[in-house]
C-alpha cells in the first residue's frame, strides 16, 4: 500500500476540509481499528521520540477508541530517571492529560550504569526552557509494583510497551513470576538483529544488558514481541523534509510541542527514524504496519567485548521465546502519524 503518496498526489485538487475528509475516511476504514477494552501502559525514558509514542498512544485513544493509556512508568535513558519524570510532568501537559497516573521507576541499571547519548538535548526534550506546568505527583507505589497491580487489576486486558532501559519489566517479572501471564501482551523496543549494518549494541539494550537478558529469558512467544531498532531502521527510513515540512507543519499544539521536542536532534540527521513511535505504530495497528514477524529464540550476550549485542536464531513457535518484528511497511506508518497528529483538525469539520 502507498496511502501516503496517494495523499500527496492529490492535494493540489482538494480544498483543506476535502483532505481531512479524505483522510478521515482513509483512517476509519484502514489506519486504527477500535480496540476499547484493551488499557495501555508505556514504560519510558523520557526522551522526544518517547513524547511523539506517548502523544500517539493519547491521541488514538481520544480520536479512535484506542487502547485506553492507564499509566506510564519512569526509566532511564535518554535522560536519568528523574528528568524521565520531570518529561512526563511536560508531555501530559502538552496533551492536557494530566490525570494520566506516573509511577515512577529504576534510575539504575541491575548491574552497570552507561553514560545517556543526550540525543534529544541535555532535558531530552530539545532544551526548551519556556514551557512550564504545574507539578504532577507521582503515585505512591513505585513503578515495579504499579506495573504488578495494574496486571492484576487488568488481568488479559493489559499491553505494555517497553520504550526505555529494561529494568523496571525485569523487577516485575522477576517478582511476581505470574505477571507476564496476566498481561494481554508485552512489546519491547529495545536491541537489533545483527547484520553487516548493526554491528553495535542497540542503546535500549545496551543501557541494562542484565535486564535484557532477564526479559529474553522469562518470554514467551505469544506474549512477547520484540521490536529490534535495527529492522526499523532498515525498513521505515523517512526524509528529513517529511518529517519538518509534512507532518511538522500540522498545524496543533501538540505537534508544535514535538517540533520542538525533536528541535535539537532534527537538524542533524538527514532520515528521520525514531523507534519509540514506530514501536507505537506497531502496538496501535500491528496488521497495518507489520509485514513479516519472526519467531526467534532472542537473547543477548553478557560478557566480554560483544556484551550487549542480540543474538537471535530464527524457529517454529515452539523453540522460540519471543515474536521478532522482522519487516515494517513505511507508507502506512507515515499515514497513521498523520492521521493521529491531525485528528483533532477534523472534529472542527
Ligand atoms: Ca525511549
Amino acid at each position: 500500500m502507498h496511502l501516503f503518496s496517494v495523499f500527496s498526489c492529490c492535494c493540489v485538487t482538494l480544498s483543506v476540509a476535502d483532505h481531512y475528509q479524505w483522510l478521515s475516511n482513509l483512517t476509519h476504514s484502514n489506519a486504527v481499528p477500535s480496540s476499547v477494552k484493551q488499557k495501555l501502559v508505556i514504560d519510558h525514558d523520557g526522551g522526544a521520540d518517547d513524547a511523539m509514542a506517548i502523544f500517539m498512544a493519547l491521541l488514538n485513544e481520544k480520536y479512535y477508541n484506542g487502547p485506553q493509556v492507564i499509566a506510564l512508568t519512569t526509566t532511564y535513558g535518554n535522560v536519568g530517571e528523574e528528568q524521565a519524570f520531570n518529561n512526563t510532568q511536560r508531555i501530559l501537559t502538552v496533551a492536557d492529560r494530566r490525570d494520566v497516573p506516573i509511577y515512577r521507576g529504576s534510575a539504575k541499571a541491575l548491574i552497570r550504569d552507561y553514560e545517556t547519548d543526550y540525543f534529544f538535548g541535555y532535558d531530552g526534550l530539545g532544551d526548551n526552557i519556556t514551557d512550564t506546568f504545574e507539578p504532577i505527583p507521582a503515585q505512591k507505589d513505585p513503578a515495579v509494583i504499579g506495573l504488578i497491580e495494574l496486571s492484576k487489576k487488568y488481568s488479559g486486558d493489559l499491553v505494555i510497551i517497553a520504550l526505555g532501559a529494561l529494568t523496571n519489566i525485569a523487577l516485575a517479572m522477576r517478582t511476581d513470576p505470574n505477571f507476564l501471564s496476566r498481561l494481554s501482551h508485552l512489546y519491547v523496543a529495545a536491541g537489533h538483529i545483527y547484520g553487516e549494518n548493526f554491528k553495535e549494541a542497540e542503546f535500549n539494550a545496551y543501557m541494562d544488558v542484565e535486564s535484557y537478558y532477564i526479559v529474553a529469558q522469562d518470554s514467551k512467544p505469544d506474549k512477547v514481541t520484540i521490536i529490534p531498532f535495527s529492522q526499523i531502521r532498515t525498513y521505515q527510513s523517512i526524509s528529513n523534509e517529511w518529517r519538518v515540512d509534512v507532518l511538522g507543519s500540522i498545524d496543533t499544539r501538540i505537534m508544535q510541542a514535538q517540533n520542538q521536542f525533536e528541535q535539537k536532534s532534527l537538524p542533524v540527521v538527514r532520515y528521520w527514524s525514531l523507534l519509540d513511535p514506530a514501536a507505537m505504530a506497531i502496538v496501535i495497528n500491528e496488521n497495518l504496519i507489520v509485514e513479516e514477524y519472526r519467531y526467534s529464540n532472542n537473547s543477548i550476550i553478557i560478557c566480554g567485548d560483544q556484551r550487549g549485542i542480540n543474538t537471535n536464531n530464527f524457529t517454529t513457535k515452539n523453540e522460540a521465546n519471543v515474536r521478532a518484528i522482522y519487516k515494517v511497511r513505511k507508507e502506512p506508518y507515515k499515514q497513521m502519524l498523520y492521521d493521529l497528529f491531525s485528528a483533532e483538525l477534523r472534529t472542527y469539520n
